[in-house]
């Protein structure tokens, strides 16, 4: 049956009559049988992809791109005077995520299933997801983010385990999504859950009570870590998410054939930072209730897992008190005992002990110890594991340890988001880059070709326009379609500085009062959720939003600058957001961002990256020549030895530089007050001064120059355009499928 006539009978009715709601029903429908259809016998090996966060964004489009009927579906829809936009607005998206680990680990499974692999993404059903963000009176609040609706693309399974804690077992109940390839097999995304969470606990925002665990199991991601409680139900979370994942696992496998002692040969198991670590002291567990010798067991295990780490932030390195796990897993305190007490009678080094002198257990010690292979999310990162911060474990075991650049779905982040840009590109130079990514390379000829050159700055107003409709549609925030879209868009976290570009802001603001005006006007836009517990995150929201308050009414200076903090941002904001941009903040404090994501998403579709040496930028840096992307700031050796040295002291810079010291001053001056609150305002500026952990200062200076430089150079129409093809065929290297075959190749080897 043609698609249309099977739409007809799907919505029973005609085309013409059926609502949004109605047709995204229906569209989701066939999707669905379709995706079904897809499924293909397993591979005797099998890739398991545990993540306590998957980011995967609104389907329905994505859905209908990888089973190739989006253009299709868009042309009937447009007949009979529908819009495909809007059936995606009825869409609830899933915010089963933070941030850029979440929404690797979604590329990862999209490229798996799209690179034939067979693979299951395994990960927990939070039904309030992370809190959704309103501004109200210039600060964040949190409320809850429900996104599970029927229909949707969510089904639960009658797959079910019993999961032990102290003092009772709960019984949980296996949910799946399917994950559909582009032009390849169908996976799934095993999301576990109990029955009797109640979302009527929530109150008052994000409230509940912690203690709760039948009802609050799975309400939300990460609740809040500041405290006892909190950080206890993340155990309880983690201990649920991996029993259910090696019982699982453990039971597969064996239908396979596995003898159990062949594990490895049947099973590849990816912790995704340390929040599934428990997998490898559970899988090792109930190989020893089945029967196996603990030695042998650890070493099964120990064939069969590996650990990708994502940061070197001290803070962000998980260590659990032993006496929490006793609380809620006391029956692997044992096994975790009997690791840490192999690794004493191997090594001297205290440093790589799981269990420290102060009894907290170290997860990703475990994860080194009793893993395969430990990797780095870009080449910097690895390097900086290698030689600092892993260093000791580098030298035990060299051999496991290796680097997996990042990279991102083009699907997604170049195919669904910039339709424009992909139809163009596909005149140019065929579609075989939507496979394999490295071809397009083949644009690089068309950077003296003026008519290319043009069609690329026509895109981007295009997409400009289309980001401006939908913000005064969804949020009323008003854009000038003619100024330079800067754009910072990620969490919003001291090591990243939105409080740098905010400080830019505000020398910018200063200069145009003195009468200095840009040669184009410049609209900096921000898009940030803070942690609900970190104060001086939220406190930097506070200090853009006063400042959007004032730069824009400010009569003088709107015409030339305006900033913008959109509420709530998401993947789907991002996908309007990123083709719209022209320059790409990715400014982290050389050595701190890991890789980032958000960096190779803008440079697909186009934009300028104004960055440090930090992450994956070094590795754009690379590709792209200096001539192609704005670098400045201190190098992670520098930053290194400053931290070593404890010789960074930030006041010595405000009193040095002018600029810097009129734009900290101005964040408690009276213009601010006057919109802001004094509290807040006053804490951001003495964090900066007294403190400064990450060296806002340092790279103040350099960063307003090399951004004067890109706003400049921006006025060249034609250089410019130069630069965005440059960036766009040098992507191909950031596509997930690169990186997953990487994976495959060197770790997983089905
Ligand atoms: C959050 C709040 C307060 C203190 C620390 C944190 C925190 C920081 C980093 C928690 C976890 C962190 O690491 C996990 C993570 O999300 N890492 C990100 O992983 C992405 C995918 O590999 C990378 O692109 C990002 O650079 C990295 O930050």
């Amino acid at each position: 049956m043609n698609l249309e006539n099977k739409l007809v009978q799907t919505l029973g009715k005609e085309v013409k009559e059926a609502g949004n709601q109605e047709l995204y029903a229906a569209l989701l429908a066939i999707s669905q049988d379709q995706a079904d259809s897809r499924r293909q016998p397993e591979g005797k090996k099998k890739i398991y992809y545990i993540s306590a966060e998957f980011l995967i964004g609104k389907l329905l489009s994505n859905n209908m791109i990888n089973l190739g009927i989006y253009d299709e579906v868009r042309e009937i829809l447009k007949k009979n005077g529908k819009d495909i936009c809007e059936v995606e607005e009825v869409e609830v998206e899933p915010s089963l995520g933070n941030g850029g680990l979440g929404r690797l680990a979604a590329c990862f499974l999209d490229s798996i299933a799209t690179l034939g692999m067979t693979g299951a993404g395994i990960g927990l059903n939070y039904h309030l997801g992370l809190f959704k963000q309103v501004f109200e009176k210039g600060l964040q609040e949190e409320t809850p983010n429900p996104w599970i609706g029927t229909p949707g693309w969510l089904r639960k399974t009658a797959v079910s385990y019993p999961v032990q804690f102290r003092g009772f077992e709960l019984q949980s109940s296996m949910y799946e999504i399917s994950i559909t390839g582009y032009e390849g097999r169908t996976n799934k995304l095993q999301l576990f859950d109990i029955d009797t969470v109640d979302e009527r606990i929530v109150h008052n925002g994000i409230d509940f009570d912690k203690e709760n665990i039948e009802k609050n199991l799975t309400l939300f991601l990460y609740p809040d870590d500041s405290d006892d409680k909190g950080r206890l139900l993340r155990i309880y979370q983690q201990y649920f998410m991996v029993s259910n994942a090696a019982q699982l696992i453990l039971e597969e496998c064996e239908a396979k054939g596995s003898n159990l002692y062949d594990l490895y040969d049947y099973a590849a198991i990816q912790i995704n930072d340390t929040h599934p670590t428990m997998v490898i002291p559970e899988l090792i567990r109930l190989l020893v209730n089945r029967g196996m010798e603990m030695d042998d067991a650890i070493a099964v295990v120990s064939k069969t897992c590996a650990y990708t780490n994502h940061t070197i932030l001290a803070e962000a390195l998980e260590t659990w008190p032993i006496s929490y796990l006793k609380q809620v897993v006391p029956h692997l305190v044992p096994i975790i005992e009997v690791l840490d007490d192999k690794v004493r009678r191997k090594f001297t080094d205290e440093s790589v002990y799981i269990i420290d002198r102060n009894d907290n257990v170290h997860m990703a010690h475990i994860d080194i110890h009793y893993g395969f292979s430990v990797n780095g999310v870009a080449a910097l990162h690895t390097e900086i594991l290698k030689d600092t911060e892993l260093n000791n474990f580098y030298r035990l075991y060299p051999e496991k340890f290796n680097n997996k650049t990042n990279g991102i779905t083009f699907r997604r982040w170049l195919l669904h988001c910039n339709p424009e840009l992909t139809a163009q590109i596909s005149q140019w130079i065929g579609n075989g880059f939507k496979k394999d990514a490295m071809l397009l390379e083949k644009l690089e000829k068309l950077e003296t070709d003026e008519k290319a050159l043009n069609r690329v700055l026509e895109i981007k107003k295009d997409n400009k326009k289309q980001l401006a409709r939908y913000l005064k549609e969804t949020q009323g925030i008003c854009l000038n379609e003619n100024s330079i879209f800067d754009i910072q868009v990620k969490r919003l976290h001291e090591y990243k500085r939105q409080q740098m570009n905010a400080l830019y802001v505000i020398y910018k603001y200063q200069q145009i009062k003195a009468g200095i005006l840009p040669d184009t006007p410049i609209t900096v836009i921000f898009g940030a959720k803070a942690a609900s517990a970190y104060t001086v995150a939220k406190e930097i929201i506070h200090l853009i939003l006063c400042l959007q308050e004032i730069v824009n009414k400010d009569p003088e200076v709107s015409p030339y600058l305006n900033v913008v903090m959109v509420e709530n941002y998401n993947v789907t904001l991002a996908e309007k957001l990123i083709p719209a941009c022209d320059v790409s903040e990715q400014i982290s404090l050389a050595s701190k961002e890991a890789s980032g994501t958000g960096n190779m998403k803008f440079m697909l579709n186009g934009a300028i990256t104004l960055g440090t040496d930090d992450g994956a930028n070094v590795e754009i840096h690379e590709l792209v020549g200096d001539d192609n992307i704005y670098v400045f700031g201190a190098s992670s050796e520098e930053v290194i030895a400053h931290y070593k040295k404890r010789d960074y002291v930030s006041k010595d810079y405000y009193e040095k530089n002018e600029d810097l010291k009129e734009a900290v001053d101005f964040i408690t001056g009276d213009e601010m007050l006057r919109v802001g609150n004094k509290e807040c305002l006053t804490h951001v500026k003495n964090e900066l001064l007294n403190k400064d952990w990450f060296m806002t200062f340092l790279d103040f200076e350099d960063y307003v120059e090399k951004k004067e430089q890109a706003f400049k150079d921006y006025a060249d129409r034609k250089k410019w355009a130069k630069k965005m093809l440059c960036n766009i065929s040098k992507a191909g290297f950031f596509s997930s499928d690169r990186t997953i075959g990487e994976y495959n190749r060197d770790i997983w080897k089905l």
